[in-house]
Formats: structure tokens, sequence, C-alpha cells
């Protein structure tokens, strides 16, 4: 079934430019019209990751998230929507740098030999985009990947990441006991949507409005074509919602300008009564806002988000009378020390903390009965252990008050996407916990007031001598520098930093919390200083 002619003249079309690439913690992201034969490349790894997997379905998505418009990239998806295997990130990192066609053939065929991939497997696929105008060009490359291995494909066109990863899940797990929903985007919002209904029932809306800057991304037509499943039960304001000028994608706007900048998008005129989100450009990150009444603006980033979900889960677990259900929350070292403070010393949750990226956080979580994971940059979700979900839809009500709780539960594990973050399945998770408490943002707020913090990037000139250890919280290379930043940071109140190599821009940045804005940014300042 390989036919090394087919491969050539395939290759041929997708020519590959004098540029290294990698496999990073967004999969391959750059300026889009560098990825040609990157993307034609990841469809024939993702054709072999099928037929590895015994034709299981493999997603595709093109987006490049809250990047600019210029940018694009492609994410693979493993057959439970998880994020692609550790080991293959590497595959599609050596095939994606393999100079001629025959470095490529070669490279498919040690594949192939040494990870015992039988290529008489059928392979199958799932593909989507978000709205960058590259993106059809860079479908017809994927296709081309396709055609080297003649994997089957299924295409999803413009939808979301997490409704991409929501399809891979669903098209895996069909007519078995863990089948996941129908693999389609109406099947997706019906299911969060009646789920979303059951968490609201009988509970009055709230007065105020929602209103939901969507980047000028896929979040704006995909959110509003979920809003008649929705019917009354949510209120919602779209903005931000032009995806015709591409120039402005996450201009202004957007959940990475929001938290970045700590302020609402660009022309948005803010007022006390209202409530406000953001999501990013392909709807996986969200962060929610409002303004005091002095106008002051406040931000419940993902941190917030976390906390108020584990709150929310930890109550009706007791309620349910299911408290043999452990509840955990992963953060990264990002998260706001008051945050990490609060859940583990009001909360009673335990808390780990783990390196930047959501494989990491996902991993851990999967280690509790319920883990709650959200990076203080919006990007989390909640998931659920096979025997949790067993526990809650077998539990048995003695008591009204018990029964509601195991409905809610139920219905939770319903609206979130439990495959990774998903700005929708949150926001609506988000919504029906203040909807059952009756709460405002600022009643949400007050569960702890953040620490001031800052994060500075410093342009270094070889960012691969920095080592972590301690989930990125310690500095072992350059060897001393833990030090000298330890000794900064201990004459300052509360204060907090460390220091990490990014994972998607050539710059080391540099975390600093301590008791006031002013030390805060003096704190940021001096360290900066010592990694310059
Ligand atoms: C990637 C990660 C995101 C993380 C960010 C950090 C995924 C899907 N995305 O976008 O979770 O917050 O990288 O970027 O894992 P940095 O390494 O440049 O700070
Ligand atoms: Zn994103």
């Amino acid at each position: 079934t390989f036919n090394v002619d087919n491969l050539n003249a395939l290759s041929d079309l997708h020519p590959k430019p004098d540029t290294t690439f990698a496999y990073g913690t967004a999969g391959f992201r750059m300026k889009a019209n560098l990825l040609d034969s990157v993307i034609f490349r990841a469809g024939i790894v993702a054709t072999l990751r099928s037929k590895k997997l015994d034709g299981k379905v493999i997603g595709c998505m093109i987006t490049a998230s809250h990047n600019a418009a210029p940018d694009n990239g492609v994410k693979l998806v493993d057959p439970m929507g998880e994020m692609l295997e550790g080991s293959w990130e590497a595959h599609a990192t050596t095939m994606s740098n393999c100079e001629t066609n025959e470095q490529l053939a070669a490279y498919i065929h040690t594949m192939v030999s040494t990870l015992n991939i039988d290529l008489t497997k059928p392979a199958r696929v799932v593909f989507g985009r978000d709205t960058r105008p590259s993106g059809d060009a860079l479908v017809a490359a994927l296709k081309d990947g396709f055609k080297v291995l003649d994997a089957e494909s299924t295409d999803m066109g413009i939808i979301t990441t997490p409704q991409l990863h929501y399809a891979v899940r669903c098209l895996n797990t069909q007519g078995t006991p863990e089948a996941y929903g129908e693999p389609t985007v109406e099947g997706y919002y019906k299911k969060l949507a009646d789920a979303f209904k059951v968490l609201v029932e009988g509970k009055p809306r709230s007065s105020s409005t929602l209103i939901l800057d969507c980047a000028n991304g896929v979040g704006a037509p995909k959110f509003q074509e979920m809003l008649p499943f929705l019917g009354d039960s949510l209120a919602v304001k779209i903005v931000n919602d032009d995806i015709v000028d591409d120039t402005k994608l996450n201009l202004n706007s957007g959940a990475d300008y929001v938290k970045t900048q700590q302020r609402g998008p660009l022309g948005l005129k803010m007022n006390s009564q209202d409530r406000y989100a953001s999501f990013d450009g392909d709807a996986d990150r969200l962060v929610y806002y409002y303004a005091d009444e002095d106008g002051t603006f406040k931000l419940l980033d993902g941190d917030k988000i976390a906390g108020l979900a584990a709150m929310f889960i930890i109550e009706l677990v007791k309620a349910a009378g299911i408290d043999n259900v452990s509840v955990g929350v992963v953060q990264t070292a990002y998260a706001n020390g008051a945050s990490t403070q609060y859940l583990r010393s009001n909360l009673n949750v335990p808390v780990s903390c783990v390196p930047t990226g959501v494989k990491h956080l996902h991993h851990e979580a999967m280690k509790y009965d319920v883990g709650v994971y959200f990076e203080a940059n919006g990007h989390g979700t909640v998931v659920f252990s096979p025997s949790a979900l067993k526990t809650i839809y077998t539990a048995e009500e003695s008591s009204p008050a018990q029964a509601v709780a195991i409905r809610l539960l139920r219905a939770l594990s319903e609206v979130i996407n439990q495959t990774v973050g998903d700005a929708f399945s949150d926001l609506l998770l988000v919504e029906a916990i203040l909807t059952q408490r009756q709460w405002t943002p600022k009643i949400w707020d007050q569960a702890y007031t953040d620490l001031p913090n800052r994060l500075v990037k410093v342009v270094v000139q070889d960012r691969s001598i920095f080592k972590t250890v301690d989930a990125e919280r310690k500095l072992v290379e350059p060897v001393g520098l833990q030090d000298a930043i330890d000794a900064i940071v201990l004459k300052f109140r509360g204060g907090r930093s460390f220091v990490r190599p990014s994972g998607t821009e050539d710059v080391v940045r540099v975390y600093a919390e301590a008791a006031t804005r002013s030390e805060t940014d003096e704190l940021a300042y001096r360290i900066a200083g010592l990694v310059f």
C-alpha cells in the first residue's frame, strides 16, 4: 500500500522551505506561508498513527489559536480526544524536517518497522480548521498527506478546536459503554445545551447581560449556531464577531489580550451592571471580567474559574453523599498564589502543580476521581474518572436534597467537555454555577483577592540554557541563577518569582508576585535584570 512514486509526486507539490520545524506544546505553529509541507506531512503522521492504533480515528486541527491572522498551525488529536502522545510529537518533528523525498520515504519506512505499523490496516482521520484565510490551502495540503497512505478522511469544516476534540472522542467510542455523544457539531450543541438546561432549571435568570467577546474568531459563528439549542436558558450579546475582515482576528480582543493586558477588549465600553467573557481565536480559552462600581476593571481568569468549579463540585459531592469521590485541582506555576491558598485552606482540596502545557495538566488531573485543571490564561476543564462517573450515575438518593445534588453532578459531567479545555463548555459551566448560586461576578470574585502579579518577556541569546525543575518553579541551569533569584525574592513581602523558557516563543518568561503593585513591578524588574 506504500507507493513511493505516489509519495514523491505528492511531496513535490509541497516542497520543504529552508526552516527547521518543531512540534511544540501547541503543535506546529508559525507564519502560514511556511506551513504547507509541514501540514502535508502531518497528514502522513496522522495516517500512520491511525494505522498503528488499528484504525482508530485521529484528529487534525488547523489553527493558530490566539496568534495573529497571518499565523497558522496544526495539532493532532489522539483517539480519546486528548493531545497527541509525546513520542509521536518527536516523529512529527523528524518527519517535518526531512530535506528530500528520499529522506521522507526512508523515515516513513523507519516508523513502519520500528513501531510495527501494519500498513494493511485502515486509517481514519477527521479534520477541521479555524477562520484563518490560509486555512483552505492548508486543508488541501493536509488532504494530499492523507492520500500518501490512503487515509479515509472526514472534513468538519470551520469549527472550534474543542469541537474537533469532542468529535474524535465520539467517533472512537460510538456504540461502546463509553459513548461520548453524536459526532457532529449539532450533537455537541445538543449535549451541552441539554445539560445546561438541567443545571439552571427552576432558577431565575440573571437580570444582567452576558457580553461575549469572540476575538473575531470561529467562536462567533459557532456560539451563534449553539444559541437556538440553548433557547431562553441563556441570554448573550455577542461582540467582536467579524470573521470577514481577517485582520481583526485576536486583534485588541479575546482572552489572551484581556488576560495579558488586564483590561477589556479595545473599544468595549464596560458598565458595572453587566458581566463579560472573552474567548480566544479557536475558542479553547475563556476569561470573565466585570467593572466595579468605580469603573475598575476586574479579571476573573482561569484560576478564578477553577476555584468556582472546585467549590461547586466539592459541595455537590458532599450533598450527594458520595464523599468517597476525591476532588483535586491542578495548576501551573502561573497560578496566582492567592488562588492556591484559597483552594488549600478554604476548600481543603489537594492542589498539584505541573509544568505549563495542557497535556501536563490533563494527565495529572486524571489521577483524581474528579480533576479540575485550569491554566491562569483560561485554558482548562474538569475530568471525571470512569469510577467517579459510575458512582455518580448509580448513586441512590435518600432525600430530596441528595436527589438534586446527584442530578446536578450528572448534568455537570455532560456540560463539561472532558477531552480538552473548551470555552463554550466552560462558559456554560460558569453560567450554571452563577445561576445556581444567584451570584454576580463580584460575589464570585470575593472568594479571594489576587496578589498583584507581573509577567515579563526577556529576549536572550539562547533560551535553551535555561533548565527548570519542580514544575518550572526552580532553575537548575544556568548554575547559580536560582540562588540569586532566591536572594532577591526574600526581600519582598509575599514575594514569589520564577523564570522559565517559553515553549512557544523565542523568549524567557519572568513571573513575579508580591504584596503590592509597586513591589511586584520592582521584583519582576530585578529578576529580569538577572536573566538578561
Ligand atoms: C501553549 C499551550 C498553553 C500554554 C502556552 C504557554 C497547549 C494546547 N497550549 O499554547 O497551554 O499556556 O503554550 O506558552 O498546551 P509559553 O510556553 O510560551 O509560555
Ligand atoms: Zn486557543
